[in-house]
């Protein structure tokens, strides 16, 4: 009798909780996918004044970024002698934007995009602790009047990756008595540039700037240690609301509309059915995702792996701290549980792969977005692409994402803009000159900028919606 009982506790513990559970988890969590071959995509409705835009980011695209910790890094090598880029490649003078920015301006202006959004590199600012350089803000003031001239409304981020050599020497964001610098900088940057700029982000991907910084070690500073990735993170989240709380007091503060860009990965598990690869993903998403939410939403920051509690924090306003969230969307990452490595990705066979590696998944952006609904705050997408070398993908990616989007905004999402990444190929991190993001070809030898035929798709978009409204 006793044999039965233990055995009914047994089969409940290991197959009839953890079956239920996997069952819960499938209807409270679907994978989303439509038949595209029966979608019209051409059947999308945007708002009036939705934001029609293309971003870049400074140490991306300006060139001679040479007082950053990227600079720094692209010169670096790694223990082994090999060189942090993949490529080997360094950023250079990228795409010379610094200097060619009025013909950038033109090639936006030929999009028919009615937006722009990039970043003030920090490092040209305040070369030097508390030492500004105004012919630095003064390129930028010249920018953001030429954008406006041409009917272009600029979107400013202040810190899209690179941090100050004497900023990382400090450490950087691994310590939060170093936030106050990082205010100083916002505050001087806002009170030259109010007047001329509505919408500014504050602080770029945090959870990939933690991660790939710290975990995963493939930014700088090249660490690998999951509790300081934790920390980072906290750090960033608290350096966003101080300065949303800073500028909102400044001259210009009301009118300006501030917030945080978040990447938002989706991670689905690989098998369905299978409860450990259901807990790898849900972890992930905690972990890169909702820790950050939460704490926009409730001021709780909570980052956890099973069974572990890294860092939790609470900042009171927090959840008043965004007059809009932008999101940044890109990828889509079937996981599944291994003994050896903690997880790992893997692509479905019938799955698009982006030069990239993560899979062309417009389903995610619709999830993204209706996920991001829960925050109550108008949503700007801030980063969308692909890296697509032979371009034969981006008409197709761009006519398949703005139709999510439209899905999204038809079913009550308050989504206010999108801004294609990017309006041309430039330096792409870890992964060097070799990723082709951009509408517009580069020739890194000439300087010369070529529309791409799948960016088509994005002039038609733009071109359909101003029809529509
Ligand atoms: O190039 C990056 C950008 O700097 C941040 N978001 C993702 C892009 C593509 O990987």
């Amino acid at each position: 009798m006793l044999d039965w009982i233990l055995f009914f506790i047994v089969l409940w513990i290991v197959v009839v909780i953890p079956g239920l559970f996997v069952i819960w988890l499938n209807r409270r969590y679907p994978e989303e996918q439509w038949d595209w071959e029966w979608t019209d995509t051409t059947e999308v409705k945007f708002p009036e004044n939705f934001l029609w835009g293309v971003a870049t980011s400074a140490h991306q695209v300006e060139g001679d970024c040479t007082n950053n910790n990227w600079w720094a890094w692209e010169h670096a090598k790694n223990s082994r002698g090999a060189p942090r880029i993949k490529t080997g490649e360094i950023s250079g003078n990228a795409c010379e934007h610094w200097t060619r920015y009025q013909k950038d301006i033109a090639c936006v202006v030929e999009l028919g995009c009615n937006a722009y959004r990039f970043s003030i590199e920090w490092s040209k600012i305040e070369p030097m602790e508390n030492q500004f350089d105004q012919a630095a803000l003064t390129h930028y003031k010249t920018l953001i009047r030429e954008l406006r001239q041409q009917g272009i409304e600029p979107m400013v981020t202040l810190h899209h990756f690179t941090n100050p050599l004497w900023f990382e020497k400090l450490g950087a964001f691994e310590k939060k008595k170093n936030i106050h610098y990082f205010v100083r900088f916002a505050e001087k940057v806002f009170d030259e540039l109010q007047d001329q700029v509505t919408y500014w982000c504050t602080i770029n991907e945090p959870s990939v700037y933690a991660t790939m910084g710290y975990f995963r070690g493939e930014f700088p500073p090249g660490k690998r240690n999951i509790r300081k990735t934790g920390v980072v993170l906290r750090n960033l989240l608290e350096a966003h609301v101080q300065v949303y709380t800073a500028l909102k007091k400044r001259p210009g503060g009301k009118e300006a509309k501030i917030g945080l860009v978040k990447n938002l990965t989706q991670f689905d598990p690989i098998h369905r059915n299978f409860l450990l690869d259901w807990i790898v993903a849900r972890t992930l998403h905690k972990a890169f995702n909702t820790a950050v939410f939460q704490f926009l939403k409730t001021g709780r920051f909570r980052f956890s792996l099973p069974g572990l509690n890294l860092v939790r924090h609470y900042n009171g306003h927090a959840a008043r701290s965004n007059d809009f969230i932008g999101l940044n969307y890109y990828s889509h990452f079937n996981v599944k549980f291994s003994i050896r490595r903690g997880f790992v990705f893997q692509l479905h066979k019938d799955d698009v792969a982006t030069d990239m590696g993560y899979a062309m998944y417009p389903e995610g952006m619709y999830r993204a977005l209706h996920e991001l609904n829960g925050l109550g705050l108008p949503i700007i997408i801030t980063e969308n692409g692909i890296a697509d070398k032979r371009d034969d993908r981006r008409f197709l990616f761009i006519r398949t994402y703005l139709y999510a989007v439209s899905r999204a905004i038809e079913e009550g999402v308050d989504v206010r803009g999108y801004f294609y990444w990017s309006l041309m190929d430039n330096f792409e991190w870890a992964e060097g000159y070799a990723m082709k993001f951009g509408l517009y070809a580069v020739n890194f030898e000439t300087q010369e900028r070529t529309l791409r035929t799948g960016s088509e798709a994005y002039r038609m978009s733009i071109r359909e919606a101003a029809r529509e409204a």
